[in-house]
């Protein structure tokens, strides 16, 4: 039987690869990994008990929380308390951030998080891949040291590592911490993450793009221009492209990853920036997708280049497979 290395096993050796890794991002990473075994055990079997549809109220996006939403929030924001290793969280379903210090978590926690819990949720009712998202930073104050919003917004460049969970028709976490990309599949009969795609690359190039083309007329002339270019006959180049939106931006970019492909969610007239976040959405995804050597770009600059100025900032995305991100440029 091929031998399995879990999740944790291949944390504590990677661990080695950081002088000075006193096993703090080690244990940070264990527990979202216990964390994200909770919400896929909810999230799996969503349609038989009452854990579906919506809570009452919007998120400080506007957008109506699902109780599953609420349900993820609460698990990854324990996990990380009870582990003891950050001290500070920013999430999709919170206005503000949450710091973990008042919770009895050390002040010497050397660590904040970026999380979107369930991203995609509205497609749980549908039984359509979600995903989490989560992004890791070392804190700018001293540990001892009072938290404040400085130590959460921070350029993605700035990133100690990155990760999503795709809860699908199985349940993946991939992550990077800056030396490759690394993916594990859940493996319910040992409840354990096992290494199943070791050093993750993206192809340089590829035929699927990933555009809500509902929000056509509202795009930027450069992507109309890009999306009639995927659409032409043309043998030499492999188009007409294929056009693949699930919805969820893990799984769309999750797919990219794997087969080559770009995801691209531009600004339009009524959202200037976009919709996707950037601090919990386009930075985690740009530091996985170019460690894993594609290319993540805003339009006009490296997605992991933009200096954040609210937790909930958006951005424009084009992310995926580096001559197709190139492509897009061009025409930008
Ligand atoms: P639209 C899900 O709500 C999400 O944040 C991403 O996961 C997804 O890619 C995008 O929004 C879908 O947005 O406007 O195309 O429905």
């Amino acid at each position: 039987m091929k031998s399995i290395k879990t999740l944790g096993q291949f944390i504590i050796e990677k661990q080695a690869d950081f002088p000075y890794a006193k096993g703090e991002l080690s244990r940070l990473l264990r527990d979202i990994g216990i964390a994200a075994k909770i919400v896929n055990r909810e999230v799996n079997k969503a349609g038989l008990v009452d854990i579906l549809g919506n809570v009452q109220g919007v998120n400080v996006s506007g957008e109506s929380q699902k109780k599953l939403d609420v349900y993820a929030d609460e698990q990854f924001i324990t996990a990380l308390k009870s582990g003891g290793e950050c001290c500070f969280v920013a999430s999709e379903e919170q206005d503000e951030g949450v710091q973990l210090v008042d919770d009895g978590v050390s002040k010497d926690a050397n660590y904040v998080v970026c999380i979107d819990p369930l991203d995609g949720s509205s497609n749980i009712e549908v039984n359509v891949s979600v995903g989490t998202i989560f992004s890791i930073y070392r804190r700018k104050s001293n540990a001892g040291e009072d938290v404040s919003q400085d130590d959460l917004l921070q350029k993605g460049t700035k990133q100690v590592a990155a990760g999503y969970i795709i809860y699908g028709s199985s349940t993946m976490l991939v992550y990077t911490t800056g030396k490759g990309v690394n993916g594990f599949t859940l493996d319910p009969s040992i409840g354990e993450f096992c290494l199943s795609h070791p050093n993750m690359t993206i192809p340089k190039d590829g035929h699927i793009y990933s555009i809500n083309e509902g929000n056509y007329l509202k795009f930027p002339q450069g992507i109309k221009d890009y999306i009639k270019y995927c659409q032409v006959e043309d043998a030499a180049s492999n188009r007409p492209f294929t056009s693949r939106y699930i919805g969820s931006m893990v799984a769309d970019i999750h797919r990219n990853l794997l087969m080559g492909g770009i995801f691209i969610y531009p600004q339009t007239a009524q959202q200037p920036f976009g919709k996707l976040r950037l601090m919990y959405e386009c930075n985690p995804i740009a530091f996985i997708i170019e460690q894993a050597g594609g290319k993540a770009s805003t339009g006009e600059q490296r997605i992991m280049e933009v200096t954040p100025h609210h937790l909930h900032q958006r951005v424009p995305a084009i992310i995926g497979s580096t001559k197709m991100v190139d492509k897009v440029l061009s025409f930008l």
